[in-house]
């Protein structure tokens, strides 16, 4: 691989060369926009790309990479939009995707970590936001969100790697998600929020056990999108709430939008089981993600 700024879809890539590359696509594809949602602790920008080829659609959100050592997320994400741009209107289901959805995609939703895992600690998780009195760095973004803020799943100590930070959505990661959740909420047909690692596809709730009032149709959907991405490269996946299908978790992405409406509001956990983990190598980013937009393109196409 080339070190000069060059993104690759088959490797994993700097957040320079994904800044690069998502800075010089709306000069080259008119299809795409980018807006800067806010800065990170550090001045970073978060970056989302809208994808869209017509006026008038409802929205899908997709943000990856919320923990900045989970490097299949962004890969994930930047290969699927890659794949659309390439694939509409030959593609059955990017042209099919499209013509019923515009795309909003934040392939790095904390650039400050993920710079970080590649110049200091591979397994860096949380932001980098520095609180005076704290003994430790970071805040776990997703914990962190204005919704159960301090319950199940959760610490105040802040050298935890579940630390919520000192008060709800104190993050300017979270704020500025909060607020582009909130604004895109009233046209969002689905929220999709990318992890790594564990093969699971989970919808609301993480706060508690109880199941949300949609969970047969939020199954229902998750068991499309499961078939549809095991049928790529038979990986298994396990589909159920966050709170019984992983662990117990509040203030998290998908609590947050379900609470403000969107209903189809899911997590996933990609590649792999545990061989690998957070280490998964570059050779499996391309199955990955064909997998991954397989699930996602049937389980959005699936939304009545
Ligand atoms: N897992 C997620 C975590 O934040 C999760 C699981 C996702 C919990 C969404 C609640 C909501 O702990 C990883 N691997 O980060
Ligand atoms: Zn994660």
């Amino acid at each position: 691989k080339n070190k000069d700024l060059k993104i690759a879809f088959d490797d994993y890539n700097t957040w320079e060369e994904i800044e690069a590359y998502l800075a010089g696509l709306p000069a080259s594809d008119d299809r795409t926009s980018l807006v800067s949602l806010g800065k990170t602790v550090e001045g970073r920008d978060l970056w989302q790309l809208k994808i869209s080829v017509g006026a008038g659609k409802k929205a899908v959100w997709i943000d990856c990479g919320i923990h900045a050592r989970e490097w299949i997320g962004p890969a994930t994400c930047l290969w699927g939009i890659d794949f659309l741009l390439n694939n509409y209107g030959s593609d059955e289901g990017a042209t099919a995707l499209l013509d019923a959805y515009d795309l909003y995609v934040l392939p790095v939703n904390n650039p400050d970590g993920y710079a970080y895992t590649w110049s200091d600690d591979r397994l860096w998780r949380k932001n980098l936001a520095v609180y005076p009195g704290n003994e430790c760095v970071g805040v776990d973004l997703n914990r962190n969100f204005d919704d159960n803020f301090g319950g199940v799943g959760t610490s105040n100590d802040s050298c935890s790697l579940n630390y919520r930070g000192p008060s709800p959505a104190s993050e300017p990661e979270t704020q500025a998600v909060q607020a582009a959740i909130t604004a895109l909420a009233p046209e969002a047909a689905a929220l999709f929020s990318i992890h790594s690692y564990r093969q699971l596809w989970m919808y609301p709730y993480g706060y508690t056990s109880d199941l949300p009032p949609d969970a047969d149709e939020l199954d229902r959907i998750s068991a499309i999108g499961v078939e549809a991405l095991t049928a790529v490269h038979g990986t298994a996946y396990q589909y159920g709430p966050v709170s019984t299908t992983i662990y117990p978790a509040a203030s998290t992405t998908i609590d947050y939008s379900y609470a403000l409406g969107i209903t189809y509001s899911f997590t996933l956990e990609l590649r792999d089981t545990g061989t690998y983990g957070f280490l998964l190598p570059a050779i499996e980013i391309v199955p990955t993600a064909e997998e991954t937009w397989a699930g996602l393109i049937a389980a959005i196409l699936a939304i009545p």
